[in-house]
């Protein structure tokens, strides 16, 4: 738990001053939030069940990438890949898996950057290499992930399903919103 917090308070800082570089070089403001969790030891072990695995710590360290969870949200969709390229370029940020889930979407319509990292913590005179998801996403997919995520907890009733295939719908007016925000950005920028 200390060392997940440790992960996630570094995460941060390094996220705060991506966005203060990258906020200075493109003059606006890159990330507009930030957030960092844990998951809770029941949405561990429901994980592991779901993927097929004995319900164990060290499997939940094996398998589950998101353990410790950190999010940057920011206005404009290809800010997302500037903040993706600028982290890999830490040294102390090992690169494990990125899924690029604005090419591919999901099958819900979830949209969303997700980089599985690696960094050291220095804790107790020892270093170690701790792993972590890094989501990024604009705000309109946060908006709507948040929505699809409710949904979850209604699994399986019918209601919900149609629900699901109108926020599928949704998806498709957030990725041309996003896209044509950035548009918008740049006619405004060359005026
Ligand atoms: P929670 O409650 O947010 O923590 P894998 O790496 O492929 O073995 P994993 O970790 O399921 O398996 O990868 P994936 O699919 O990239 O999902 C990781 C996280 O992305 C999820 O964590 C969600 O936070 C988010 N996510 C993925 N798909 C969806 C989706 O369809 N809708 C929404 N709203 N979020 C999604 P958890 O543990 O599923 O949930």
């Amino acid at each position: 738990m200390v060392k997940s917090r440790c992960v996630i308070s570094m995460l941060l800082a390094k996220l705060d001053i991506i966005n203060a570089e990258l906020s200075m070089k493109y003059d606006r403001n890159i990330i507009v939030q930030t957030s960092g969790r844990i998951k809770a030891p029941e949405s561990i072990r429901a994980k592991l069940r779901k993927k097929g695995y004995e319900e164990t710590y060290d499997m939940a360290q094996e398998k589950i990438n998101d353990i410790v969870g950190v999010r940057a949200v920011c206005s404009f969709m290809d800010d997302l890949y500037l903040v993706a390229k600028a982290l890999e370029q830490h040294r102390d940020v090992r690169t494990v898996k990125v899924k690029d889930y604005l090419q591919e979407p999901k099958r819900s319509g979830y949209r969303s950057l997700h980089l599985i990292v690696e960094v050291p913590i220095y804790f107790q005179g020892e270093e170690l290499w701790r792993r972590a998801e890094i989501q990024l996403r604009t705000a309109a997919m946060d908006f709507w992930a948040g929505l699809d995520h409710q949904l979850i907890y209604k699994r399986g009733l019918k209601e919900a399903k149609l629900i699901g295939q109108e926020l599928y719908e949704y998806a498709q007016i957030v990725e041309e919103l996003d896209q044509k925000m950035v548009e918008l950005r740049d006619r405004i920028a060359a005026i």
